[in-house]
């Protein structure tokens, strides 16, 4: 079993985009400047906004974050969209997910400046990306295309097995890796909650993706030997061992699966810190097109 060190490459990504920023710098250019909107004080989301935020300071970006109330109304939050879309001092910016209730979810991400949508979950960047042109790809599912590529897996002809169909990653990862690329040019099955016995088919799965928020769902019983196996949960659970009163844990039994497996993620340290590199990859990118 090899562990599949997102913490490592994430750090390693992040010191590739610093030396491009510093060169831009260098030219008389002003660096990427990246905006999140943050609505509410959900913990996790604090914390990844945070980590997003500091990520920026580290690499040279400039980063602006916008805090608003759990309570705010959807033309507010609409209004601090428009004004963003409308800065041309940034480049890209981020609604973090997910929204409180009493605000429609879809309309707020279809309002986003598509060239500004480094999260690409505008359904244009994610059309072209369902098409294999060149678009902005949501950042985790990149992440996790990033990692597969980075320690040299293959991907074409195995049988890759997506467990979750969001938006965010089980939908894109699906489409991204039975696309006509490298990685890619897998046979991609995508299951999830209507799915009968899912263990068929994860037993057939030479590539496991684990997005469905289940802590602990996948057992070793329901793999064959030798799978990569890619863990996306980072579901936060009471322990009062620990000093913030809390662990993390994703969506496999490591302990058991790893075992098994040929490559693993870890939870935390995998997919979770290549989810923000592959922002930042995204908004230098936005950067460069402007
Ligand atoms: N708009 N909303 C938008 N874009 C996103 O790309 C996200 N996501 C998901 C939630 N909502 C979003 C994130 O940023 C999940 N996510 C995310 C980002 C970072 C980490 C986890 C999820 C992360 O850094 N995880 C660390 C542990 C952090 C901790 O201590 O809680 C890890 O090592 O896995």
């Amino acid at each position: 079993m090899q562990l599949l060190d997102g913490k490592f490459i994430s750090n390693k990504i992040k010191e590739e985009i610093r030396e491009e920023v510093e060169a831009l710098k260098k030219n008389g250019e002003r660096p990427p400047h990246l905006a999140a909107i943050l609505v509410g004080n959900d913990g996790a989301s604090l914390t990844y906004v945070g980590s997003k935020v500091r990520s920026c300071e580290q690499i040279g970006f400039d980063s602006t974050l916008i805090k608003l109330d759990e309570d705010i109304s959807e033309d507010k939050l609409i209004a601090n969209i428009n004004k963003l879309n409308n800065d041309s001092d940034i480049d890209g910016f981020i609604v973090q997910l997910p929204l409180p209730k009493h605000i429609d979810e879809e309309k707020i991400l279809k309002l986003v400046d598509p060239s500004k949508d480094v999260d690409g979950f505008h359904p244009y960047n994610f059309g072209k990306m369902a098409q294999n042109l060149d678009s902005f790809i949501p950042a985790t599912p990149h992440g996790i295309v990033e990692l597969i590529k980075r320690y040299d897996i293959q991907t074409e002809g195995k049988h890759v097995v997506v467990i979750g169909r969001s938006n965010i990653v089980g939908r894109p990862i699906s489409i991204l890796l039975s696309n006509k690329s490298n990685p890619g040019n897998s046979t991609v099955t995508l299951v999830h909650s209507r799915t009968k016995d899912i263990s068929f088919y994860t037993k057939t799965a030479d590539i496991l993706v684990v997005a469905l928020g289940i802590p602990n769902f996948l057992k070793s019983d329901m793999i064959k030997k030798d799978v990569v196996v890619i863990d996306v949960g980072i579901t936060r659970v009471e322990d009062l061992t620990k000093e913030k009163g809390y662990k993390i844990v994703g969506d496999v039994d490591f302990e058991s699966v790893k075992l098994k497996s040929s490559f693993i993620t870890p939870v935390p340290g995998g997919v979770g810190p290549m989810t923000i590199a592959m922002l930042l990859k995204n908004t230098l990118k936005a950067r460069k097109n402007q």
